[in-house]
């Protein structure tokens, strides 16, 4: 029997893999078993060879493999439901006892869904964002899925008044749609649609500005795979797009991108692995657990079954919650721009803020999901006491950038005083405050 899916602290369970947002990027391998998709149209339209390509996924590390069985390329012929399950449900049962990674079904169909979740699928990816066809939302909860809800417009069709405005709030209504269905929360997880009813510069804002899906509380899946917004870019034709959708997946994944989708599944596995490395928090160091080789990737290791994983550490939640507050970090430095500034040290204050999201550290009082206060404050000491500046703006701007950079958190506000600043008159210093978030704005509240 298929295993069911639980909502756990910062994340999903599906039986004993885990789904932990932040920890690391996850990867939808791309099953088209249809004669017309854009890049790999009728490759895998025999089930025999669907099954092979599936397998050899979850094999090179995919988390999920997500069946499509109509093409959504522009000028693509729609397919009745029939004719989808015809081609859908073969494959889905040859796949479903030889994987032991969670299979998705790619439609807007609501009939689709459920006759697929009834032969072993176990999640649901709606290209309509659950407004195309309104029973899809009951499906998902009648089943207890997670559904991916994506963001579209017809092709074409770009004349948007307000882009991202627009985005955010077709997937906060694809959200609350889930939950007046009686979907638990948790399970909806939010895809702007890259390549749908946007134009190339629109897709290229997608990845840029992808925190702007932050604020929805949910998890985010990108769709860039070999799209013709990469082929415009490079002047290049679909299959030599490998390049260029590891471009947007690494950026995306900096900007804290949860599952990506893509068809080539071995190279970009890799990708991942080497960019969650760098991007997710506390860092890869030598000796960090083997699991992120591919193949391994998804597996929990050993002994593991039941915990939160070990692993590469969060990204920000997507929504911050709380906030991380250490107080008057005092250091004696030579910073300032009279010359007797030079010579003499004198103190300097330092208070920082950082948003971020606590819920699961705290319900599992696991370090690895928060920030290490003394790893802050080494990095707050080694500008402080680094090279000579002029002005505090200066400092407080460089630990900001650095601990942004550094750790898994939505914004940061930091403070540096000179308390006993050389001015003109009796005071009690002066001090500058910067405010930060991942698009470099002042953040709200
Ligand atoms: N893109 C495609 C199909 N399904 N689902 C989500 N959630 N996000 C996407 O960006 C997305 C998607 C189009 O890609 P592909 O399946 O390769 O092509 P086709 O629709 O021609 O089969």
């Amino acid at each position: 029997m298929s295993p069911t899916w639980q909502v756990i602290p910062g994340g999903l369970a599906w039986g004993e893999r885990r789904f932990v947002w932040g920890t690391r990027t996850y990867v939808m391998g791309i099953l088209n078993v249809t004669p017309d998709s854009f890049s790999d149209g009728g490759r895998y339209l025999d089930p025999a060879a669907a099954e092979e390509h599936a397998l050899a996924m979850a094999e090179a590390g995919a988390d999920i493999i997500d069946v499509g069985a109509e093409s959504t390329r522009p000028g693509a012929a729609p397919v009745p439901a029939e004719e989808e399950l015809r081609r859908l449900l073969p494959v889905i049962r040859r796949l479903v006892p030889r994987l032991d990674v969670p299979i998705s079904v790619d439609t807007y169909k609501a009939e689709v869904a459920r006759a697929a979740l009834e032969e072993g699928a176990a999640m649901i990816n709606d290209v309509g964002g659950l407004h195309r066809d309104p029973a899809m939302a009951e499906v998902a909860a009648a089943h207890r899925v997670p559904v991916v809800a994506m963001h579209a417009r017809p092709h074409g069709d770009t004349a948007y008044a307000d882009f991202w405005g627009e985005i955010v709030s077709f997937l906060r209504a694809a959200m609350d749609r889930a939950t007046a269905a009686g979907l638990p929360p948790g399970m909806v997880i939010v895809d702007p649609g890259f390549g749908f009813g946007k134009t190339p510069e629109q897709n290229l804002d997608l990845v840029r500005q992808l925190p702007r899906l932050r604020g929805l509380g949910a998890p985010v899946l990108l769709g860039t795979s070999r799209k013709s917004t990469i082929g415009r870019v490079l002047d290049l034709p679909v299959d030599q797009r490998l390049e260029g959708t590891a471009a947007t997946v690494a950026l995306a994944i900096a900007r804290g991108v949860d599952v990506v989708r893509v068809h080539d599944v071995a190279p970009m596995v890799r990708l991942v692995r080497m960019a969650d490395a760098i991007a997710r928090h506390p860092h890869w160091t030598e000796g960090d657990e083997p699991a992120r080789r591919p193949g391994a990737a998804a597996r929990p290791a050993a002994g593991t079954e039941g915990a939160v994983p070990a692993g590469p550490g969060p990204l920000p939640a997507p929504a911050s919650r709380s906030v991380i507050q250490l107080r008057a970090l005092r250091f004696e430095a030579r910073h300032g721009v009279l010359p007797e500034e030079h010579v003499k040290p004198q103190p300097f204050l330092v208070d920082v803020d950082l948003g971020l999201d606590v819920t699961a550290a705290a319900k599992t009082d696991d370090l690895a999901l928060t920030v290490d206060y003394g790893e802050v404050h080494r990095r707050v000491a080694r500008i402080v006491q680094g090279p000579h500046r002029q002005l505090i703006e200066t400092l407080a701007h460089q630990v900001a950038s650095d601990l942004l950079d550094a750790f898994p958190v939505d914004w940061v506000r930091v403070r540096v005083a000179k308390p006993e600043a050389p001015l003109p008159g009796p005071s009690a210093g002066a001090a500058v405050e910067v405010w930060r978030n991942r698009d470099g704005a002042r953040p709200a509240g």
